[in-house]
């Protein structure tokens, strides 16, 4: 029997942050989360990107432009759709999340989910460093054990 399991070490990988800016004081904490994260496991400050996008529509496209790239090894989006503001909370969350899924399929490359689904802004702000921690910090740290679960997995680095 083997196992795999990946180690979230940031050493030499390049990411890059996907950050929608609506709901900016919540998705700025989420951001701050996943640079803190991405930083405590140690990858360089010069190998992380941040890109803004209007709104969490728009992450899937800019995550698909920036994977397409081959810069990264990996990708965190971060983003916050509240119900209480949208009737259509349900299209841009479940479309954001699709879209973000499916580019983590088609690029293989590991997409941390930092998006926040919540009702109301208490919710949000419970999970942008309040009460329930921080997403963003989560997201990244998940897209840097897939990154090196990535590596592992790779043919000829079974041992
Ligand atoms: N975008 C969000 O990221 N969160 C929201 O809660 C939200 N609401 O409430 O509408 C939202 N809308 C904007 C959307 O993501 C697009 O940016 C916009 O429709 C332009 O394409």
């Amino acid at each position: 029997m083997a196992e795999f399991v990946g180690s979230p070490s940031g050493e030499g990988r390049r990411v890059v942050v996907v950050a929608s800016r609506f709901n900016e004081a919540i998705t700025q904490k989420l951001l701050d989360g996943a640079l803190d994260a991405l930083v405590k496991h140690g990858t360089s400050f010069a190998d992380i990107d941040v890109v803004w996008v209007p709104g969490a529509w728009e992450l899937p496209v800019a995550a698909h432009w920036l994977l397409a790239t081959e810069r990264y090894d990996a990708l965190v989006a971060v983003g916050a759709v509240i119900r209480g503001e949208t009737s259509h909370f349900d299209i841009i969350a479940g479309e954001a999340a699709r879209g973000l899924a499916q580019v983590s399929a088609d690029s293989e490359t590991p997409v941390g989910f930092g998006l926040l689904t919540c009702e109301t802004d208490e919710q949000a702000e419970a999970r942008a460093g309040g009460e329930h921690g921080n997403k963003g910090w989560d997201a990244a740290v998940a897209a840097l054990e897939m990154a090196d679960l990535r590596s592992r997995l790779e043919p000829g680095d079974e041992g």
